[in-house]
């Protein structure tokens, strides 16, 4: 089985700007370089026949390049504990973006996605009873923003879970324009 996800990959200077920002807070589990991404799609456990109808059917998308900023912070939150991400401006071609991916998932035979879709670049995951700090962090970096810069692809990516966490493999990347 391949556990897989379609991301984008924010280039090294606006990576650099997101870890610039993390602090040393032991209540909030930093997301190390590698796995800074936004996430169009999360796929799941595939077999191999449909991973790679996937990858085909990704292959037909056609959408232009479009230019992204980071903007602000945010939290998911839930009873278990949360994530602190990064959000991105603007929304709309990476909404529409993220729906094609979706309509390629599904041509390849997957279900829709039936969740919103609220892109972000996940910074960090915290624990409910850390729930505190990362408020604090959302509130001390509300006006993060980045240059803005040019989408030219996107990836698709096979994670693997170990003791050790997730390690994020690209599988194979999309050019955009
Ligand atoms: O992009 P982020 O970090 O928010 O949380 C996982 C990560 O999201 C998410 O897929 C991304 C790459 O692993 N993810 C993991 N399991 C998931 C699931 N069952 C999931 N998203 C939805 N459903």
């Amino acid at each position: 089985m391949h556990r897989l996800f379609v991301a984008i990959r924010p280039p090294q200077p606006i990576r650099d700007l997101l870890i610039d920002a993390m602090d040393d807070s032991p209540a909030l589990r930093w997301v190390g370089d590698d796995n800074l991404h936004l996430t169009l799609r999360f796929i799941g456990e595939v077999e191999r026949p449909l991973a790679d109808d996937v990858a085909a059917a990704l292959g037909r998308i056609r959408f232009p390049g479009f230019a992204l900023r980071i903007s602000g912070v945010g939290r998911f939150e839930q009873r278990s504990g949360g994530a602190l991400w990064a959000g991105v401006d603007p929304r709309k071609p990476v909404a529409e973006l993220a729906a094609k991916v979706d309509r390629a998932c599904v041509a390849a035979g997957l279900e829709p996605e039936r969740r919103a879709f609220h892109p972000h670049v996940t910074l960090a995951r915290f624990g409910r009873r850390n729930a505190a700090a990362a408020r604090d962090f959302e509130r001390r970096n509300a006006d993060l923003e980045s240059e803005p810069w040019a989408v030219t692809r996107f990836i698709l990516f096979e994670s693997q879970l170990s003791r050790h966490g997730a390690h994020y493999e690209e599988v194979a990347d999309y050019a955009l324009g």
